[in-house]
């Protein structure tokens, strides 16, 4: 039978013709297969020739109303002055933009401008036009609110962006602040974690609550929050200690392993030490860190639990040693380090024409030199407070800060001191109602797009307009390419249909740009082991457990256990508040999709049914949380699966305070209460560096 088989089946049954998709619902990228009838999406199921094969999560399969959403975006749109919008042509938006960006250029130079994206949609077309041709550097994503410190430890030790997990090899499984089971992973990854459970690997989860993983684990060690540090430098002491690490692995291919062994010894982090500071007993941590290096392969890494503290960086630092020290890297059953994809640029600039920035980007210039992206809490004071200097003008794409950014409020003043804000959305977000213009694009069901895909081995996706867009939506690269005109840049960007420019992209596969649109997704092979040939990507081209990135820059090359930074507890708000993922919801985003709407229609918090009792507080309550900043009503359910002391809450829903029919008056926009705490070196967001206080509330 040819490969194509079931997808033809599908089509005669359903009446219907399969255009290769991609879906960003998620960070993860899954490559899809959309089922098209009389220009409507009926089906979309995951790409047979990708790591998923035809499996997608629910989100996922929920999407397709986003491709007729009667709540979407439909043309450009200019605030009046009296904080309306009023409809205008693409011409006069683009026409716009171009003026105030030329003249802004003009008189403040091109660094006042940045443009901020996160589940970007072929953002190298927006990167080539703002940073190599307008010339800003302050073109970035927004890891500074999601996995900044992860990205840095790897960057700093492996001189590798994004480790992946090969869950399908491995035998013991140590997941760290990350809840693959309930806000999902990638799906491959997913999948395969499930079959080593069953194939009898261990799976041991660090959590202070008992996550959907943690339920599926065989060890779950319920941490103190922000304390994973101290119990990964212990399990380090003890592997020392015993000397249990790969002696040969630490010789050819760690750098500053004998430092980093001095170091753990000679600061004490013993099992004891760590478990006043975790509250875990130490013979557990014993156990672990004696099962952890004589089981081969093994794998451990994290997400949001660690990244969200001031001290995420370091306990990302010690985990991806203990890997190293076990000389569990890169092969079979371990981390990899993805294999990227021979992707070329969509439109070529001439070296000599490429703009030189006069001054540092905003991560240098705030004190950040590491910091993977730029730090975007702090933009508010760039552009109120002029510091580190200024910033005039704003864009907006694929993302809602006004909703995920911490301190909403002071994000609220810094949109009105702008010369100029853009919001590129599919809806009139909070963030879109708080811009001077605000521009529709067509949804990844109505666009193409050429990407990297999130699978350990190389992989492209190439996706294709499945539907006509929406209203006068259009993709972001035909944006860029009138913006381009506008701004005297239209040379650059000529091209007659999106295969043009995707055909450049791709010229470096193997295989032809007429398989890849057919199938949708090109899989290379999962090579183990590529640092044997190459080394690392480090300075030393070792894994630098001992930094001198880090070094260079004024931070402490070995990693410690600190919490000078960290807020604690304390007789006025005495719960540590942390934050959580909703499995049946991505983000802020997927809160006006009727079908996720019946699972589950608002954002909850956890308590301890002790705590709640002490506060005469029932399941289902509302409850009023206040932090030092400001305070929220939010429902509560109360779980024994949270630690007393905590409340969890999951982020997201309170979308539509002020658009969205399906939405509005659903949940509790929680991000007001949140300081503006930046991780110390990462620059990431410290979210669960949040003391709060807890009442019963009155309100309905
Ligand atoms: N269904 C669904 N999937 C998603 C998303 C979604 O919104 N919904 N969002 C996507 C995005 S943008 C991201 S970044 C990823 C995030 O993926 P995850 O990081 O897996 O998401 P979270 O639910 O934030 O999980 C963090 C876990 O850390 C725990 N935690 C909190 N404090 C600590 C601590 O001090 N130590 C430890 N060890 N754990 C702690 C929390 O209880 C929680 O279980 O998920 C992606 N996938
Ligand atoms: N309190 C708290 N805050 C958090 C977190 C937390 O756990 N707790 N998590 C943080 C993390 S990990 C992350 S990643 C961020 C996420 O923060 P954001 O990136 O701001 O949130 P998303 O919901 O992913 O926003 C996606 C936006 O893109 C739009 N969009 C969707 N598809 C398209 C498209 O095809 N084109 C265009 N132009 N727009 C589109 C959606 O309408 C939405 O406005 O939130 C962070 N904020
Ligand atoms: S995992 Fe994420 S990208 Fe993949 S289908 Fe689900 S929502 Fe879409
Ligand atoms: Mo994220």
């Amino acid at each position: 039978m040819a490969e194509t088989s079931s997808r033809e089946m599908i089509n005669e049954i359903r009446g219907t013709r399969m255009v290769p998709g991609t879906c960003i619902i998620c960070p993860w990228h899954c490559a899809t297969e959309v089922f098209v009838r009389d220009d409507k999406v009926v089906y979309v199921r995951g790409n047979e020739h990708s790591a998923n094969g035809t499996s997608r999560c629910v989100k996922g399969i929920a999407s397709a109303h986003l491709s007729r959403d009667p709540d979407r975006l439909l043309h450009p749109m200019r605030k009046n002055s009296s904080g309306g919008f009023d409809r205008i042509s693409w011409d006069e938006a683009l026409s716009y933009i171009a003026e105030k960006l030329l003249s802004i250029r003009e008189k403040d130079g091109p660094e006042v401008v940045g443009y901020f994206w996160h589940l970007d949609s072929n953002p190298m077309f927006s990167m080539q036009l703002f940073t190599h041709l307008y010339g800003t550097p302050n073109w970035s994503g927004h890891g500074a609110a999601c996995d900044q410190d992860r990205r840095l430890a790897s960057e700093a030790m492996f001189g590798h962006p994004l480790p992946t997990k090969d869950f399908a090899h491995s035998r013991f499984i140590m997941l760290w602040g990350v809840d693959p089971f309930g806000a999902n992973e990638a799906l491959h990854e997913n999948r395969e974690l499930m079959e080593a459970l069953k194939r009898g690997a261990k799976l041991v989860v660090v959590d202070p609550v008992r996550s959907r993983t943690a339920e599926r684990a065989h060890v779950w060690l319920p941490v103190r929050p922000g304390t994973d540090g101290a119990l990964a430098l212990a399990m380090a002491h003890r592997i020392v200690e015993t000397q249990a690490y790969d002696q040969e692995f630490c010789e050819g291919w760690l750098y500053g392993f004998q430092e980093f062994a001095d170091h753990v010894l000679a600061q004490g982090y013993t099992p004891e030490w760590a478990e006043g500071v975790t509250g875990i007993d130490q013979q557990t941590i014993t156990q672990l860190a004696d099962e952890f290096a004589a089981t081969r392969p093994a794998l451990m890494d994290g997400l949001k639990g660690l990244v969200n503290y001031s001290n995420g960086l370091d306990a990302f630092r010690t985990i991806y040693t203990l890997n190293a020290m076990t000389g569990n890297i890169d092969g079979p059953g371990n981390i990899i380090l993805k294999e990227p994809a021979p992707l070329d640029m969509p439109i070529e600039i001439p070296e000599e024409e490429v703009a030189v920035p006069q001054r540092p980007s905003l991560s240098e210039a705030m004190g950040y030199p590491l910091a993977p992206d730029i730090p975007t809490q702090l933009l508010p004071w760039a552009v109120i407070e002029h510091q580190p200097y200024p910033v005039k003008a704003a864009f907006f794409h694929i993302i809602n800060p006004a909703m995920s950014e911490p301190n909403s409020r002071v994000f609220e003043q810094m949109m009105e001191a702008l010369e100029l804000s853009v919001t590129i959305d599919l809806y009139m977000t909070e963030t879109a109602q708080l811009s001077d213009i605000v521009l529709p694009e067509a949804s990844m069901f109505e666009r193409a797009e050429v990407r990297e895909g999130l699978w350990s081995g190389p992989q492209v996706i190439c996706s294709q307009p499945a539907v006509s867009p929406l209203g006068e939506s259009r993709p972001v690269y035909e944006i860029m390419k009138g913006l381009a005109e506008k701004l005297g840049y239209g040379e650059y960007f000529q091209w007659d249909s999106w295969e043009d420019w995707a055909r450049r992209m791709t010229q470096y596969l193997p295989i032809s740009f007429e398989e890849l649109k057919e199938k949708g997704c090109w899989q290379g092979d999962l090579n183990y082991y590529k640092y044997g040939e190459e080394g690392f990507g480090t300075g030393s081209g070792r894994i630098e457990v001992y930094s001198e990135s880090l070094n260079e820059a004024g931070y402490d090359p070995l990693p410690v256990y600190t919490e000078a930074e960290r807020v604690l507890p304390d007789d006025e708000y005495p719960f540590q508040l942390i934050n959580g993922k909703m499995q049946f919801h991505c983000n802020v985003h997927t809160q006006n999709n009727p079908y996720l709407l019946e699972i589950e229609d608002e954002n909850w918090a956890e308590l301890n049914p002790q705590d709640a009792q002490a506060l005469g507080i029932s399941d289902g309550d509302r409850i009023e949380i206040a932090s030092p900043q400001d305070k929220a009503v939010i429902a509560v359910r109360l779980r024994e699966a949270v630690q007393p002391g905590v409340v969890k809450v999951i982020h997201g829903h309170g979308f539509g305070r002020r658009f969205g029919s399906m939405a509005r008056g659903k949940g509790t926009h929680i991000n007001p209460i949140f300081e503006t705490r930046v991780n110390p070196i990462s620059g990431g967001i410290g979210y669960n560096e949040c003391k709060v206080s807890i009442g019963k509330s009155e309100e309905a």
